[in-house]
């Protein structure tokens, strides 16, 4: 009898948390895993004196489908992804809805979309964000894809993601990959964010001496204003804790960060479509530096840095002035990641709803915070706004923090402190504010060496070389691009 709602493939505990939040939605279920075992198991302990029903073959969890029929995958990304898709599609007909929730790169999800919809079904590339709990109570949840496949799946989507006042965290985000590529910049954007809280409490300690208990409580206070966040919060909670031993467990733990690749492939893409998304490239590179731990140890004791190494002036007005850095160079990064959002739109033609996006993270995902209410607020004021940094609120915000943020960067060269996040986001502020950039002498410095000609402002859109030494050639180079 066709009497599920949805089917959920992958019972790993994202899964099986995605299932128990739309049972509890008022969703029937249908649960199917490739080990099935794995089926019987969830049924009888977890999903136990629910409405959840399971399938032991795709086959029978697809004759259990209500029309049009949806099924959502969360298994791993790759060709997990595809075998699925593979076996599907026979047992599908035109207009059944395949939903990926998987950590699936966009370009997967853009040439899946494609195939589906040659097959007349409908994909949908969905972002997931907020780990075992969100899934359970609340995730964050980025659905692009077919766009004829939203009504149908909407009411389960809004049901079971986190809400925000009334408000859910998820909408549609816009066509064929965009909902991996928006999920993807989160992911960029939150190691971002987590460098930056890095950077605030390398200051504190190092430059003021600071220990993790007194630095719990400026995290605690920082957490009541701007930059009221999910990260902030843990911070605080991180630094006061711990170890059995009555010390401080952060301390404890090896300098040298991971990474999965997500962050990697927002740098990558940010490259790939030239913007510059440098906050977090230099996070990107800082995990990396902090993962040649060894090297590092050797380096400290043969490169000696400044002399002095702490700082002398008042210690909580320079508090006041990290808060304020970090406030401005967190502007700075949601602004490249909302640039490389829209420099894909383009590239892909999608119609990329910004405030949306803004409010699929304000709730429920990593990054979540109090900022992005005034990010979606900044979109909904004007739709086509180029960038967060023309924003009144946001203008004037980053214009408020910029002295306190230029002396924390200037301090932290002088007492030889690495700040790449704070830094970096500083010269980008500096350089998207400048109306001449020294990228004339790039152009001579190419027309030099490799005729590559030139345009000159005076006669906009006319390329022109000059013979630079008077023995090179006059004529200009359209095929050599060194
Ligand atoms: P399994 O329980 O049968 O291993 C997370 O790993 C989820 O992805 C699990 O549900 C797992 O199924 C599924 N998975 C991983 N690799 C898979 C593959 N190659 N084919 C099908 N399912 C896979």
């Amino acid at each position: 009898m066709a009497e599920a709602d949805i089917a959920l493939i992958g019972l790993a505990v994202m899964g099986q948390n995605l299932i128990l939040n739309m049972n509890d939605h008022g969703f029937v279920v249908c649960a199917y895993n490739r080990t099935v075992e794995k089926v019987d198991k969830f049924l009888a302990n977890e999903a136990k004196g629910t409405k959840i029903i399971g399938a032991r073959s795709l086959d029978e969890m697809v004759k259990k489908l209500k029309k049009p029929r949806r099924v959502m995958m969360l298994v791993k990304a790759g060709s997990a992804v595809d075998a699925f898709i593979d076996q599907l599609v026979p047992l599908l007909e035109k207009g059944d809805i395949i939903i990926d929730g998987g950590n699936s790169e966009y370009t997967d999800s853009r040439r899946r979309h494609k195939s589906l919809k040659e097959k007349g079904l409908l994909f949908v590339g969905s972002g997931v964000s907020g780990g075992e709990d969100g899934a359970r109570y609340g995730p964050s949840l980025m659905p692009g894809g077919e766009p004829e496949a939203w009504p149908h799946i909407k009411d389960i989507f809004q049901g079971i993601a986190a809400k925000v006042g009334s408000e859910p965290c998820c909408d549609w985000v816009g066509e064929d990959g965009a909902g991996h590529f928006v999920k993807m910049v989160h992911n960029g954007i939150e190691y971002g964010d987590m460098q930056l809280i890095c950077e605030a409490y390398s200051l504190m300690k190092d430059a003021l001496g600071m220990s993790p208990g007194e630095m719990s409580e400026v995290f605690t206070e920082w957490n009541k204003g701007e930059l009221d966040s999910f990260l902030i919060e843990i911070t605080k909670d991180i630094l006061a804790y711990k170890d059995v031993d009555g010390e401080y467990l952060v301390e404890k733990i090896k300098d040298a960060a991971g990474q999965k690749g997500t962050g990697k492939w927002t740098a990558i893409s940010a490259l790939e479509y030239g913007m510059p998304v440098t906050l977090i490239g230099e996070a990107v590179f800082a995990r990396c530096l902090s993962s040649l731990k060894d090297e590092r140890v050797t380096a400290s004791s043969q490169l000696s840095g400044p002399e002095v190494t702490k700082y002398d002036g008042d210690k909580k007005a320079f508090i006041e002035d990290i808060r304020q850095a970090l406030y401005a160079s967190k502007i700075v990064s949601y602004a490249q990641g909302f640039m490389l959002m829209r420099e894909a739109a383009k590239e892909f033609n999608w119609t990329l709803n910004y405030g949306g996006i803004a409010l699929m993270w304000r709730g429920g995902c990593i990054i979540r915070s109090r900022f992005l209410g005034n990010i979606k607020e900044a979109f909904e004021k004007n739709a086509s706004l180029r960038n967060l940094l023309l924003d009144d609120f946001f203008k004037t915000e980053i214009l408020k923090c910029q002295k306190a943020w230029r002396k924390v960067v200037s301090q932290a060269v002088l007492l030889g402190i690495p700040t790449p996040a704070f830094s970096t986001a500083l010269a980008f502020f500096d350089g998207y504010r400048s109306a001449r950039l020294p990228a004339n002498l790039i152009q001579a410095q190419r027309d030099y060496f490799g005729a590559h000609t030139y345009e000159l402002l005076a006669s906009p859109g006319k390329f022109v070389h000059t013979n630079w030494t008077g023995h090179g050639g006059n004529v200009s180079s359209s095929t050599y691009n060194a």
